[in-house]
């Protein structure tokens, strides 16, 4: 394993890199977590090592205001976020042991994954959204985010929770985007997986993005909730196959 920062315009990406035993070339699947997430979470470290199982390296990323990286998670928007992966798309580009590029996100990470598949679709072999966050826009517009109901047109400037503190412009960002435009732009294979029994992303969301892109398949791990707990097997297998069978 190799840790380091990605530098994106003077802020710092907390990184690090998992290769398969022994290989010389081989490809490369990004791998980002969700909204409060970071890089060691379980479900992310069992998604790593089915890859690198499967003969793939993984450059794990902490975005804005998560983990190891710069920023402060209240000030984090959707915008930071997709400025952050198109660094490290950048920065895994120009890794010569690289031969395809992969990306794959959970949660909000998956969202950002969505959008980035259609920003860079030349670049990613193919995408994995997991459990993909993709209402998060729809919600902002709607005035309701992290269960908390705010006026869509007059946007506070600190959506509190009892659990978070988040910016305004969190808000703001989000109510911008449409993340179809983005799927449309995605021609290559999907993969999503999802949790059957997951309670933050409504289940409509997942059928729809099946429906909406043009090559994707659905793993639902029945039982599975948000994070997968207790079913960290089951993903594995998800994901292990889906590369092993490419
Ligand atoms: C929300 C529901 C889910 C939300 C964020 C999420 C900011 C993200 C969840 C995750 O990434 O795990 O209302 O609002």
């Amino acid at each position: 394993m190799e840790e380091f920062y990605i530098d994106c315009d003077g802020i710092r990406l907390h990184a690090k890199l998992d290769k398969p035993d022994g290989a010389e070339k081989c490809p490369l699947c990004i791998l980002i977590h969700g909204f409060t997430g970071n890089m060691e979470e379980e479900h992310l470290t069992t998604t790593q090592k089915a890859m690198n199982d499967a003969g793939v390296a993984v450059l794990r990323a902490e975005m804005y205001g998560h983990g190891g990286s710069d920023g402060e998670f209240r000030s984090h928007t959707l915008y930071k976020w997709v400025t952050n992966a198109l660094a490290v798309v950048a920065y895994a580009k120009k890794l010569d042991f690289v031969t395809d590029l992969y990306l794959c996100g959970h949660s909000q990470g998956g969202l950002l994954t969505m959008l980035v598949g259609g920003m860079c679709a030349d670049d990613l072999k193919a995408i994995i959204p997991m459990s993909p966050a993709w209402m998060i826009p729809e919600f902002a517009r709607q005035g309701t985010l992290l269960g908390t109901e705010f006026d869509p047109q007059h946007i506070p400037d600190v959506l509190q929770t009892w659990e978070h503190t988040l910016d305004g412009d969190y808000i703001r960002v989000a109510q911008t985007i449409h993340v179809e435009d983005e799927i449309a732009r995605y021609n290559g294979p999907v993969l999503i997986v999802h949790g059957a029994s997951d309670s933050v992303v409504p289940y409509g969301y997942v059928e729809k993005a099946v429906s909406l892109y043009k090559n994707a398949t659905l793993v639902a791990i029945s039982g599975a909730d948000h994070c997968y707990g207790g079913y960290l097997d089951e993903l594995y297998t998800a994901i292990y196959e889906f590369f092993r069978k490419r």
